[in-house]
């Protein structure tokens, strides 16, 4: 095994001595979104092809050095920083963001892995294609990551999350090969369906170099509507009336709590946010039509009508233009930054059968409120899916370093305790990483975690991908 001193030289003849970066602020690549844990690398690697991705693999395998995959650092689970032993290689795969090719007969998309959702969504406009995959962090996210932690976001109601968006990987393994899955087929049974391995393996299995995604013809008209409702179950009433009513128009179905506003509107008090005072909860939703903008607007007149007459709408309002549409979402999209503003922050990205969701965050709002008096829950999500931000952030005026160091466990077991109960999921769409390892140990059965550890071994069996990221690093 080639020492890591080597391995430096080696690294700077693959990618160029401007590549590998070693020295100055390394605080983009080394310390997470949500600030919850500073990393030390040994470097921080920018390949800018395949070619270079399988070299630097072959090199780090060779030496000994494990690499933690990273597209935009914008995960919630610390899985995409290293840790602090200085011993990991950060392999940055932002400089690999080419369109390789937009096939509009086949309604598919190659892309590299570092290209930002955003850009990936334009040039897709551009062309006259919807590429639906929607997030507030797209402008610095890349297909990359939202592949590796098969990201969710705002429109999966209609779409599906990232894995039902995708068609075809190409990955560099752990022996420093080029799988090339880049088919672009929508039906393909020859065996195992190895991207499904990877889709959602948080850079743990290889590393995700390209990737063919679906397209969708872009609706004539999308139109958004912010409603007060006055509970939770009439949040969860409106939805079932807007699946009836839009069918598969509905685009997307957002929920947010009172609290949650409140946070955007003294962090962000430029942004008006209509309805928030008077109101427990608010439902910001999306109505795609490929008719025209004025049956659009009909069917959502119909809905917002119906919806008040059964009582589950207390007040609505219909987006007039597209600014106004953005302005209502752009509420929505906040929230996570407002939170960020507020402090460290406890999140508990849950899914729950939709149907049961009233019923859970009631029993969880009172042994919340039992047992941590004062706590402040920030509770808003992707209602569409049984998807929940159930977010806690500390009481105010408390130090909230210290109430999470204290109590971010007995928080957790509270809210985990009832969301198995409701056999539902400790992640919905964030991932694993290494914050919610142990708690993957002890909510998933062991069967399943042996099929994973299985699937570890088969494919990286020195442990050099993202070791200790969703499974413990001892245990395969
Ligand atoms: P990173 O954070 O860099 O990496 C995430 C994981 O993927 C890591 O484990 C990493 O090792 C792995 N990885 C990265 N690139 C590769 C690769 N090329 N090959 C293999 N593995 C790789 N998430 C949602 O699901 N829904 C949301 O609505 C949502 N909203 C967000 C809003 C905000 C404001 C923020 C800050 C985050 C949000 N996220 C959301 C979380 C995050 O943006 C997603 O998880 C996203 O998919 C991460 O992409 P990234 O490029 O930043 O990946
Ligand atoms: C969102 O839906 C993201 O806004 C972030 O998934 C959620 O900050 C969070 O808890
Ligand atoms: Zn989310």
């Amino acid at each position: 095994m080639n020492p890591p001193a080597a391995l430096l030289p080696a690294l700077r003849a693959i990618v160029g001595d401007a590549h590998v970066l070693t020295e100055g602020d390394l605080t983009g690549y080394e310390l997470d979104w949500r600030k919850r844990e500073r990393g030390k690398s040994l470097a921080v690697v920018r390949p800018t092809s395949t070619a270079q991705v399988a070299q630097v693999v072959q090199a780090c395998a060779a030496a000994g050095v494990s690499i933690v995959p990273q597209g935009g650092n914008t995960g919630m689970v610390v899985g995409s920083t290293p840790d602090a032993s200085g011993t990991q290689l950060v392999l940055s795969l932002t400089r690999m963001n080419a369109v390789r090719a937009l096939d509009g007969g086949n309604l598919t998309i190659t892309v590299e892995a570092g290209c930002v959702l955003q850009s990936l969504q334009e040039v897709c406009e551009k062309a006259g294609f919807l590429f639906p995959l929607s997030l507030a962090s797209e402008g610095s996210c890349t297909i990359g990551g939202n592949l590796g932690t098969n990201a969710g976001g705002t429109q999966v109601v209609r779409y599906g999350n990232t894995r039902e968006l995708c068609l075809g990987l190409e990955v560099v393994t752990a022996q420093g090969e080029v799988w090339s899955g880049l088919t672009g087929l929508r039906k393909d049974n020859t065996g195992y369906d190895l991207r499904h391995l990877f889709i959602g393996s948080e850079g743990t299995l290889g590393v995700i170099t390209a990737a063919t995604m679906k397209l969708y013809p872009l609706p004539k008209s999308q139109l958004t509507a912010f409603a007060a409702v006055p509970s939770l179950e009439a949040a969860v009433q409106l939805l079932g009336l807007a699946h009836q009513t839009l069918s598969a128009g509905l685009t997307g179905f957002e929920v947010m709590g009172q609290f949650a506003l409140k946070l955007v509107v003294k962090h962000f008090p430029q942004q008006r946010v209509p309805f928030y005072e008077s109101s427990p909860y608010c439902v910001v939703l999306e109505n795609s039509d490929n008719e025209s903008d004025e049956h659009a607007r009909s069917q959502f007149e119909r809905l917002l009508e119906a919806a008040m007459e059964a009582g589950c709408v207390s007040d609505a309002v219909v987006a007039e233009s597209m600014a106004q549409a953005r302005a209502l979402w752009h509420i929505r999209e906040s929230i996570p930054l407002a939170q960020a503003q507020e402090g460290l922050n406890i999140k508990h990205d849950i899914s729950i059968a939709v149907s049961r969701i009233p019923e859970f965050v009631a029993k969880a709002d009172a042994a919340l409120a039992q047992a941590f008096p004062g706590i402040r829950l920030v509770n808003y999500g992707h209602l569409g899916d049984g998807n929940l931000h159930y977010n806690v952030q500390a009481p105010d005026g408390q130090d909230a370093e210290k109430f999470l160091r204290e109590q971010e466990g007995p928080v957790n077991a509270v809210v985990y305790a009832l969301v198995d109960a409701y056999n539902g999921s400790i992640s919905a769409e964030h991932g694993i990483g290494s914050l919610k390892r142990e708690k993957l140990e002890k909510h998933k059965s062991p069967v399943a975690l042996g099929l994973m550890r299985s699937i570890k071994t088969a494919l990286d069996p020195h442990n050099m991908f993202n070791p200790g990221r969703m499974l413990a690093a001892r245990n395969h």
